[in-house]
């Protein structure tokens, strides 16, 4: 039994008082600056170690009651997590936001200036790294036991420039001022070991053990970031894992004099965690990135267990304790490594191991796009991880006995359901690994789920329909709405209370005004201050003046040929040449906002073309305010936090059938932007919830694209039946964008004419007049706004809420540990 002393966790006082106390002294303690002398860089580090004081506090007691609960932990394994600011999110969260603002006004700072100080934490491409964060920021809120494990990325996303019309990349140093959030665990480190080779022991009384030796060994250290729930006391912890030299790895060289290369390996040994690969839905195959994948799973793993082992749990009650979440194919080497663990470390016997496995690991599958799904040639799988390589060997090979009991001489079925594939180079398919270790596979909406079941999964969904599930993604309305949306969040408060901010569903209470006119009025308003603080940014970012009153069409998401930046900007065009030749159009501003994978040569090409015809657009005085076309550089959550909120359409355009779910559908049309899309990923689900008549729907279905594309027409042909578009792509093609170099875009227009892989000729005509219908209703204020009411107060399903609501009830098998409301317990 400890000392009372030692089990005492400090509790400090959260009001102004207490709040400005602590910021002052931490100038002075933690920063080593006189008050008087400080500069906002060093407030915005004192208040951020005055919070994160309180923060780790309420973690800490939030631990002690997981433990004394006895509660089944969540473990969630990404190696995305993009999770923006941290400062404002974090004083929200804690429930002191007005107390500190209030605290650095008595200090004479301003907590908004502060605030824009800050890097964002961008540790992910796109909406798969956001919905982990999302997902960590819920598991908190509703008070579930939730571990996330990640990577510290030296250097996150890149910052992505216009020169002036092609993107170039620069590193994201988000570190380079230090991280006043994070707790670097320089006693929680784990050994990770590459390469090197396997023996084989032979027990005199039967029974084998392998021992992996020789090879390579690089420490993982663990950073905690606490991450706290909104409206209650829980905080859970994001730990991330950065690569440490060893220090027997050092030594070897220092005693045979070589200094410098000791240095050097050492350097060489921490470059796994040193940058994030810029790709989205795409898979890279490159050594570096499989250490990288193994790095953080093995450490979380290892993590994991001790932490189990360390409750006084059996490693037999691993599945009644822990969950543990792939996120994606990333960590999918788990699989294997956990078997490690069991097997070789902690001698399960095998088949004992694997059914432990089997029932503690779920996978999310988060795209179809077959290039996006991880497959690791053998021979290197074999060099960096030869115990694994031969522990997957062993998992086939019994899965393979199985299939092969269950359809006698179908050895075709053998070869798609094996996990390595046979053609060709010999591969190991990660997905399948997942699935085979996996108690549930689950697809990320409606449509992708149904279509994992019938083509990617479909060998496997026949086998184990059980374990085949859908969770339809959802968003954070703490950021997407509360802090993003300031001035709706007011409104809808003075309307319908607070409620909402815990349960979503609440929204339904703003149905019966959709009508008032009151309410329009108020809500035209909001959204009209919305794009005015939104055409600030733009005009200090680009230079580029946007009129307020006119509609906001924004396409904002990474780019990629399936999402059809290229479908609106064909629509761009064409607006842009009826301009020209005297037509009256609806006046519209169109913003673009994202970034290209630095190898990706077609969505680079699509980026330049964009700028290219923005520029001509934007400088030609006969448009004037009737468009504007923007791309908005440098596309991440602190940008989105204030275009989300000002954009009056939302595209969602993608050829059906490839987007899995999309998530910027969500948090736009939460903010009241109305969808026009096509029958895609989570679309179709929003479709469903706000009505046919409050979104704009067009273009072929999934099935149709499979159709279409059997047919095989030739895309020119389409261009013979519509002048309007054959003009759009004949100016981009000729050089009208770029005249000191009309050669610049042949290869796109010869791209649209003969391939379109994604069919952005043959959706033209639908999309053009789906823009139409857009037109026509925005030019009816009234009628407007009720249908951007109905899309507010029908969202409430796609909260983040209801969606770890779903994994726990239908994979995790966890309940809520909620600690305490904040404002009736340790507030004051
Ligand atoms: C992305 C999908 C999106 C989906 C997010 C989150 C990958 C591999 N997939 O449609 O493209 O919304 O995951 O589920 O990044």
């Amino acid at each position: 039994m400890a000392a009372p002393e030692v089990t005492h966790l400090p509790h400090l006082p959260n009001d102004v008082e207490g709040l400005r106390q602590s910021i002052r002294d931490a100038v002075v303690r933690v920063v080593g600056e006189d008050p008087r002398e400080a500069s906002d860089r060093d407030w915005l580090e004192a208040l951020a170690f005055a919070i994160r004081e309180r923060m780790i506090e309420r973690r800490l007691l939030t631990r002690r009651q997981f433990v004394e609960e006895d509660v089944k932990r969540v473990y969630y394994l990404s190696m995305e997590y993009l999770i923006g600011r941290m400062l404002e999110a974090n004083l929200r969260n804690m429930g002191i936001l007005d107390e500190a603002r209030q605290a650095m006004a008595d200090l004479g700072v301003d907590l908004d200036g502060i605030i824009d100080l800050e890097d964002d934490a961008a540790l992910g491409n796109g909406g798969l790294g956001r919905l982990a964060a999302c997902i960590l920021e819920s598991l908190a809120t509703q008070g579930f036991p939730g571990y996330g494990y990640g990577i510290r990325y030296e250097y996150g996303m890149f910052r992505q420039d216009f020169e002036p019309y092609r993107q170039v990349e620069h590193p994201d140093t988000w570190l380079r001022y230090g991280n006043p959030w994070e707790f670097p665990r320089s006693d929680r480190k784990f050994p990770v070991h590459f390469y090197g080779y396997v023996v084989e022991h032979h027990h005199p009384r039967g029974g084998t053990r392998y021992t992996w030796e020789d090879g390579e060994e690089v420490l993982a250290m663990a950073y905690d970031y606490p991450t706290a729930g909104y409206g209650r006391r829980n905080v859970n912890n994001l730990r991330l894992w950065a690569a440490k030299a060893t220090r027997d790895f050092d030594l070897r060289y220092f005693n045979e004099g070589d200094y410098i290369r000791a240095v050097a390996d050492k350097a060489e040994s921490e470059t796994i965690s040193m940058v994030l690969y810029p790709n989205d839905a795409t898979a890279i195959g490159k050594e570096l990135r499989l250490k990288q994948e193994y790095f953080f799973v093995s450490a979380s793993l290892q993590d994991a267990l001790e932490r189990h082992l360390a409750l006084g749990y059996s490693l037999d009650a691993l599945p009644d304790k822990a969950a543990i979440q792939l996120n994606d194919t990333h960590p999918a080497i788990a699989v294997a490594e956990l078997m490690r663990l069991l097997v070789d470390c902690h001698e399960v016997p095998w088949d004992r191991a694997w059914d432990l496995t089997r029932r503690t690991l779920a996978y999310t599958n988060h795209t179809l796009m077959p290039e996006a799904l991880e497959t690791w040639p053998v021979p290197l799988m074999q060099h960096v991880l030869p115990r694994h390589m031969g522990i997957i060997y062993q998992i086939n090979h019994e899965f393979l006995e199985e299939v092969r009991h269950r359809y006698p001489g179908d050895s075709d079925r053998l070869a798609r359901l094996s996990i390595i594939d046979e053609e060709g180079e010999r591969r190991v398919r990660m997905a399948h690994l997942a699935v085979v270790g996996s108690h549930h596979i689950n697809g990320v909406a409606a449509l992708h789920t149904r279509l994992l079941q019938e083509t990617l999964f479909e060998d496997f969904y026949e086998l184990w329909p059980e374990r085949f599930v859908n969770v339809t993604n959802g968003v954070t309305p703490r950021l997407w709405m509360i802090q993003s949306n300031p001035a709706l969040t007011e409104l809808l408060g003075r309307r319908i209370g607070n409620d909402w901010q815990y349960d979503l569903e609440r929204l339904r209470a703003l149905e019966p005004y959709a009508t008032d006119p009151e309410l329009q009025r108020e809500f035209m308003s909001v959204k009209r201050a919305n794009k005015v603080r939104l055409a600030e940014l733009v005009r200090e970012r680009t230079g580029v003046e946007l009129n307020p009153d006119v509609l906001f069409d924004v396409q904002v998401k990474r780019i990629h040929e399936y999402k059809r930046q290229l479908l609106k900007l064909l629509h761009v065009i064409d607006l842009y040449r009826r301009i020209r030749a005297g037509e009256d159009i609806p006046p519209r501003v169109v913003l673009f906002g994202g970034k290209a994978a630095p190898g990706y040569a077609r969505a680079k090409a699509i980026i330049q073309v964009i700028n290219e015809v923005a520029d001509i657009v934007n400088h030609d005085p006969a448009v004037g305010d009737r468009l504007k076309c923007v791309f908005f550089p440098n596309y991440e959550v602190s940008a989105a936090s204030i275009i989300i909120p000002a954009a009056d359409l939302s595209e969602q355009i993608s050829t059906a059938g490839f987007e899995a779910s999309g998530t910027g559908n969500m948090k736009l049309a939460l903010n009241g932007a109305l969808t026009i899309g096509t029958l895609d990923g989570a679309n179709i689900e929003i479709r469903d919830a706000v009505g046919d008549d409050n979104v704009f729907i067009f273009g072929m279905t999934a099935a149709e694209v499979v159709e279409h594309r059997a047919r095989g027409e030739q895309p020119s042909t389409i261009l013979e039946r519509a002048p309007g578009l054959a003009a759009a792509v004949d100016m981009i093609e000729s050089g009208f964008f770029t005249r000191d170099d009309p050669e610049t875009h042949r290869d796109l227009g010869r791209y649209l004419r003969e391939d379109d892989p994604f069919f952005v000729l043959a959706d033209y005509q639908a999309y053009a007049e789906a823009c139409d219908r857009a037109d026509a209703l925005y030019a009816d204020t009234s009628a407007w706004a009720e249908a951007a009411i109905h899309n507010v107060a029908r969202m409430g399903f796609f909260s983040i809420d209801r969606t770890v609501r779903d994994y726990a009830n239908q994979i995790w098998d966890v309940v809520p540990e909620p600690v305490a409301p904040s404002k009736t317990n340790g507030a004051a």
